[in-house]
């Protein structure tokens, strides 16, 4: 006996309730057992909300980001159906999360789902998350690969092509993949427990290929970025290594302490040489060893505003969605400015943003004064431009603190009361778990409690110093329990004397 989930993956594989589905949108939630309510249907993504009993969150799989029009207006149409609970969240996995759902309306989402190619499958618990690639690949004249059909192919074999793979369902853990395709690591490839990032061999061959990187994560309790597996893979072995490589864990990860079962820690037991050596047995050959690291980095994109693509005449237009909350008349708006100005696509950014692409130069003025561009802007302001908010305590149940409209408070108040000169990318995670990335951000924060005038009162943890892209290293704690009442002060102090805010003149006018 591990643990409480070991135990009960051992009783019944979550995936089993595939087979359940129907006969839990008939009984109603109230009468399904408790494990299967609280911890197995999230196998199929579906996640019991104790803050709204009978209304489910949904997370989905949309690999690489990438979903189109038709996909959307069926994601609009389950959160319509859920009327004022209704809302889709995009995630820090460039992902969708959508909330409000009845388990009696399951069924006939997922089969709305699997009409246009979605899923759900496998999206929580000791399962792959969603497979992160660049947004903006094969549509960015720079990119150094396109990561679209190998994001793809990993989740189909992963998920039996939506359906549900057997082979992956009983992990020790969570585990994230990032492919990178782009030199500006738009999807923080070095956090995640796997991850390629593009490479070119020194030999003769100059062949392109992914170094490889393994053991990142985020917990409360331990930070790690990935560290080299010392190995070079062409594209083409990708999915392989995958594939292996998850075998491996699967088979000898560490499973009797929860807060020790991520991919880093079999890595400290074994060292990276035997792992190394355990996953070409297990791929049935030697693997080259890594190439030089591309020393041509670039600074981060946020793909925010308007950006030419290198099919010529054509752009692609990042808005900003603020926290990337949404409702259903946003989802087919959306859908709906894809089809009108583009060819249909969508991508999504793991800052929670989306992308509209494939719109002709003639469109884009077209474009930029559609009404939704007022929630959702192309050219927001600095700050709003860089938040990043995880679920936090209006839905998260081990949430600490409310973070969503908290941080769009904050981020309205900073913007009155400074002018600044560069984005800075403020990440809000409502708990240490991190969800929110604040590690990798300029600025981050991860809710506690704390006093003020002998009273408890929520508060951050303040991180700093987080970069990705060129020279890429996570951030660290600078502060510790701030109330949260006194971010206007400490944030702007922490604006103007690293960031060059320079305060509005209203601001200056205030008592
Ligand atoms: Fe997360 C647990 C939300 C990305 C680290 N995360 C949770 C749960 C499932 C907690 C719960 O029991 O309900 C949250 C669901 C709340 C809700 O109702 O929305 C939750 N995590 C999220 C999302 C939605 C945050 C967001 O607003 O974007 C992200 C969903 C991504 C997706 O589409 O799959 C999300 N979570 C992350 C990330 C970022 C990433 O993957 O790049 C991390 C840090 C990276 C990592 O995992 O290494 C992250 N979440 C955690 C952890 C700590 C993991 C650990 O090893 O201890 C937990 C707690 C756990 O798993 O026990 C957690
Ligand atoms: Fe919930 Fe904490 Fe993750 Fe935020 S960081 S979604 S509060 S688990």
């Amino acid at each position: 006996m591990a643990n409480k989930i070991e135990d009960l993956k051992a009783v019944k594989d979550g995936l089993a309730i595939k087979a359940e589905i129907a006969r839990f949108a008939e009984i109603g939630w109230e009468a399904i057992d408790d494990d299967d309510l609280q911890h197995r249907l999230k196998w199929l993504g579906v996640f019991f909300r104790k803050s709204t009993p009978g209304r489910f969150m949904v997370r989905m799989r949309i690999p690489n980001g990438l979903l189109n029009s038709d996909q959307m207006r069926v994601l609009a149409s389950v959160v319509e159906k859920c009327g004022d609970h209704g809302v889709a969240d995009i995630t820090t996995r460039q992902n969708i999360q959508m909330r409000g759902i009845e388990l009696a309306d399951v069924p006939e989402m997922f089969e709305k789902f699997r009409a246009v190619g979605l899923t759900s499958v496998q999206s929580a618990m000791d399962n792959i998350r969603n497979i992160t690639g660049s947004p903006v690949a094969g549509i960015d004249a720079n990119e150094l690969y396109d990561t679209r059909a190998l994001a793809i192919q990993v989740q189909n074999l992963l998920t039996n092509n939506g359906e549900g793979n057997a082979a992956f369902t009983n992990l020790p853990r969570k585990f994230n993949i990032a492919i990178a395709g782009c030199r500006d690591n738009s999807t923080h490839a070095e956090i995640n427990d796997l991850a390629f990032i593009p490479a070119f061999k020194e030999d003769s061959s100059k062949a392109f290929g992914f170094n490889v990187l393994v053991g990142g994560f985020f917990s409360a309790k331990r930070i790690a970025a990935a560290i080299p597996l010392n190995v070079w893979v062409p594209p083409e072995d990708v999915v392989a290594l995958c594939e292996a490589l998850l075998i491996v864990f699967r088979d000898h990860g560490l499973r009797e302490n929860r807060q020790k079962a991520r991919l880093m820690y079999l890595i400290d037991e074994w060292g990276i040489e035997k792992f190394r050596i355990e996953v070409e047995k297990q791929m049935g050959k030697s693997l080259a060893t890594a190439a030089a690291k591309d020393e041509i980095s670039w600074e981060k994109r946020d793909h925010i505003g308007v950006h030419p693509q290198k099919q010529e005449g054509l752009n692609y237009i990042g808005l900003q969605i603020p926290v990337g909350r949404m409702y259903a008349s946003d989802l087919y708006e959306l859908a709906r400015l894809a089809d009108t100005y583009g060819n249909g696509d969508i991508r999504l950014t793991v800052e929670q943003n989306l992308l509209i692409t494939h719109v002709s130069d003639r469109q884009v003025p077209l474009l930029l004064q559609e009404p939704i561009l007022q929630k959702f802007p192309a050219e927001p302001n600095n700050l709003m431009r860089g938040l990043v908010s995880c679920t936090g305590n209006q839905f998260c149940p081990v949430a600490i603190v409310e973070t969503k409209n908290r941080s769009l408070a904050l981020t309205h108040q900073l913007a009155e009361d400074y002018d600044l000169p560069k984005v800075v990318r403020i990440h809000w995670s409502g708990c240490p778990n991190s969800c929110a990335q604040p590690q990798v951000a300029d600025i981050g924060f991860t809710g506690c409690k704390t006093r003020k005038n002998g009273k408890v009162v929520d508060g951050v943890d303040i991180y700093m110093g987080g970069k990705v892209g060129k020279d890429a290293h996570l951030g660290t704690c600078v502060m510790e329990k701030v109330p949260c009442e006194d971010l206007r002060e400490v944030v702007g102090k922490l604006l103007m004397e690293n960031f060059g805010a320079t305060p509005k003149q209203q601001a200056i006018a205030q008592p």
